[in-house]
């Protein structure tokens, strides 16, 4: 009885001092700014692209519903732009948690992950167009604090796929927001990075073996269209809008994905033989000009890919 009275005092105290409940998790996430040239395709060319951490996209963060995110963003000297970071699964004030602070400065925020789900964060400091264009977006995802159940099973593996722009080089802000001098689309930051069909200098492929759940978590960072998001030869078994676990659909063949919005989708390939799909945009602009991303069922997948956090294959 006095114990259950001293825990109820210390979890009261917790709560008021920190806005949390005493039972989350805090997760200490830290991102530096980097403003660099990076390989946009397989080949190597290099643009002038600023990034989360020096990849695109940013390091995935994961956490649990209910976490409490501790982050840290810092603008690295050097750079030349003010940046910022908008998480899609934290509930702030845009005035104060996302502002655009200026290099050589550092930002910390906490929020509660309220929502599972599958969210992109991204730069929002003016202009928006071109910071997130130029590679400024990430994944977060969400898991239930349910866990898995019948609605939402366990995956065999797991795959993060980021779609994004890219537009020429020299491209301005206002030339990318009027989608001018689109130049392709970028799968986790290169076009065809995953496919060695359309690009012989693609040496990337998604694996699995025959009959494996592979869950993809689908972010489209792309700023002004949305993506259909299909696997051809292949039926989407279960797709979640948004992630959530209640937002369950059965048997979609292409899925609508918003700009900045996210999808977790699941593929089911036959047990019995080695099949290959391609993951693709079904915009034939989209898919023709970099998102088309190969997934291999075969039985002597490579037992590493999709599994233990490797989610986004580099
Ligand atoms: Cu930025």
């Amino acid at each position: 009885m006095k114990l259950t009275k001293l825990a109820t005092g210390l979890l009261a105290a917790l709560t008021i001092t920190t806005g949390f409940t005493a039972s989350a998790k805090i997760v200490k996430v830290e991102i530096p700014v980097i403003e660099k040239e990076i390989a946009i395709d397989n080949a190597g060319t290099k643009h002038n692209m600023w990034t989360y951490g020096g990849t695109i996209p940013g390091p995935v963060v994961r956490v649990t519903e209910g976490d409490v995110v501790d982050f840290s963003l810092l603008n690295k000297k050097g750079n030349k732009q003010s940046h910022s970071m908008d998480f899609h699964a934290a509930i702030v004030d845009v005035l104060d948690e996302f502002e655009a602070v200026r290099p050589g400065k550092k930002k910390d925020f906490k929020f509660e992950a309220k929502y599972p789900g599958v969210f992109i964060y991204h730069c929002g400091a003016d202009s928006m167009s071109e910071h997130i264009s130029r590679g400024m977006y990430g994944v977060i995802i969400v898991d239930p604090k349910e866990g898995y159940s019948e609605d939402f099973p366990k995956p065999d593996r797991e795959y993060v796929i980021v779609e994004g722009d890219l537009f020429e080089d020299d491209a301005t802000p206002s030339e990318m927001t009027n989608n001018e001098k689109w130049k392709g689309a970028l799968i986790n930051g290169k076009q065809f990075n995953y496919d060695p069909v359309h690009d012989q200098n693609a040496s990337m492929v998604l694996e699995s073996k025959p009959g494996e759940r592979v869950r993809i978590y689908f972010v489209n960072a792309k700023i002004n269209e949305n993506a259909a998001f299909h696997p051809i030869a292949g039926i989407w078994d279960k797709v979640w809008d948004n992630g959530h676990p209640k937002n369950l659909r059965h048997g979609l063949q292409t899925v609508d994905v918003a700009p900045a919005h996210g999808v977790i989708a699941d593929i089911v390939s036959p047990s019995d033989r080695d099949t290959n799909n391609a993951l693709v945009d079904h915009r034939m602009k989209s898919a023709l000009n970099g998102a088309i991303t190969v997934l291999m069922n075969k039985s002597d997948a490579n037992p590493e890919l999709g599994r233990n956090g490797n989610l986004v294959i580099r």
